[in-house]
């Protein structure tokens, strides 16, 4: 059977985008924040709660084994999702900022030690800075900046010469939150991988719009979070390669990740438990398979079709738009559009706009050192999911403009 891509069916999925905002009807454009939930995601989190609800890898009882298998079964389809070649690679995590600390925290023991060099790029969300800075802090390590080009891309040729036998690793942001820019990671990996370098890809902006395949990228770790991916918040996944994961201590102690405990001496837990201490959310954990089951039923070319359109029919409208510069215009982009207007501060513009019913983000989408190498305090972003409209486009612009007349 083949798969159709209609919008206005889809956006029935979506509860929230029939409500209202300010008596206007919601046009949401901050699925870079996070993205909204299908019914089926809300139903799964109520019905959790409603005749499932107990405590996972524990139980004899019934109720408990039930909800193990349903949490359990989500690190299977997260396996699929990212073509993970085994279960155990998978770990639950609360999100991208919590499986970064992760890696700061259990990489960053024994793998980074003096000297050593970690290369993030110029267009990392704070969470992909500072657990590096605090880690290179600790271990006196030296963190390196791949920079940027006036597009917003990488420069692949000062990327290369970045690298050298101290880099230890290498930790980049698949899509800019605050760009759209899509890096061409995979290469930027094979580069990292000839000086001997582990290459952690931050996902969290890539896994609600690519088909993400992390033997095809030979990434040795992956981060994202799946409130962006249209499930519930609280739930993250790492991907890790087994023969890393393995060798690598905990992050944190506590039930579950134990093998043996005396006073003398524990023994950690199996892949995956080995890095998933304490009780976990385990609600979002289940309702995130109904989640992955959502985006597996979606014709994935006709989505990229659509979110193409969305971002090249926004960006053309939006350029007509008197004194608007848009921030971001690399070559291969994701439907992110970050953009100034002379003579207005962004902030104002998001609150006037909100009056309309339109969500933006404005502000430095916690990319600040980005924002000071364009030298501008902040912009104004509207990030499209596959749930949005080109109307929706047409009446942002509306909005801008109505802004723009009160503002100038
Ligand atoms: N990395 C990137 C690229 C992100 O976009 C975000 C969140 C994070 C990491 C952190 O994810 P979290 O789920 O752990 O918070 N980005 C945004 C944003 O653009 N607007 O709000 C959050």
């Amino acid at each position: 059977m083949t798969k159709v891509f209609n919008v206005a069916k889809v956006r029935e999925d979506f509860p929230i985008l029939k409500r209202e905002v300010n008596g206007k009807t919601l046009v949401y454009l901050d699925n870079g924040a996070t993205a909204q939930k299908p019914q089926t995601v809300i139903d799964a989190l109520t019905k959790y709660y409603t005749h499932e609800n107990s405590n996972i890898h524990r139980g004899v009882h019934t109720l408990s084994q039930e909800a193990t298998s349903a949490y359990e079964l989500t690190r299977e389809k997260i396996q699929g999702f990212i073509n993970a070649p085994e279960k155990e690679s998978v770990i639950f995590t609360k999100g991208t900022t919590d499986g970064i600390n992760l890696l700061a925290f259990s990489l960053g023991r024994d793998f980074v030690q003096e000297g050593d060099e970690i290369i993030i790029s110029a267009m990392e969300h704070h969470s992909n800075i500072v657990p590096w800075q605090m880690l290179c802090e600790q271990k006196k390590a030296v963190l390196k900046v791949a920079p940027i080009n006036q597009r917003g891309e990488i420069i692949l040729e000062e990327y290369k010469k970045l690298l050298n036998p101290k880099t230890k690793l290498v930790s980049i942001v698949h899509i800019s939150n605050t760009l759209g820019t899509i890096n061409p990671i995979q290469e930027m990996i094979a580069m990292a991988h000839e000086v001997g370098a582990k290459f952690i890809v931050d996902a969290a902006q890539s896994a609600p719009h690519l088909k993400i395949d992390v033997q095809a990228l030979d990434c040795d770790f992956m981060v994202f979070s799946m409130h962006k991916v249209f499930g519930p918040t609280g739930v993250g996944f790492l991907y890790g390669k087994k023969e890393l994961l393995e060798v690598i201590p905990p992050y944190q102690g506590g039930g579950d990740m134990i093998k043996t405990v005396t006073f003398e001496k524990t023994t950690y837990n199996e892949l995956p438990h080995k890095f998933e201490a304490g009780t976990p959310n385990i609600a979002a954990g289940i309702a995130t398979s109904a989640a992955i089951d959502y985006m597996n039923q979606l014709d994935w070319n006709a989505v990229h079709l659509h979110e193409k359109e969305l971002l090249d029919y926004a960006t053309a409208q939006l350029k007509l738009i008197d004194g608007l510069r848009i921030i971001g215009e690399a070559k291969e982009k994701a439907s992110v559009i970050s953009f100034v207007i002379d003579g207005v501060h962004p902030y104002d513009v998001g609150v006037i706009i909100d009056k309309m019913g339109i969500a933006v983000r404005t502000g430095h989408h916690c990319t600040q050192p980005l924002m000071d190498w364009f030298k501008i305090p902040g912009t104004i972003r509207a990030s499209f999911a596959f749930y949005n409209t080109k109307e929706e486009v047409d009446l942002l612009v509306v909005a801008l403009k109505r802004a723009l007349q009160m503002l100038r």
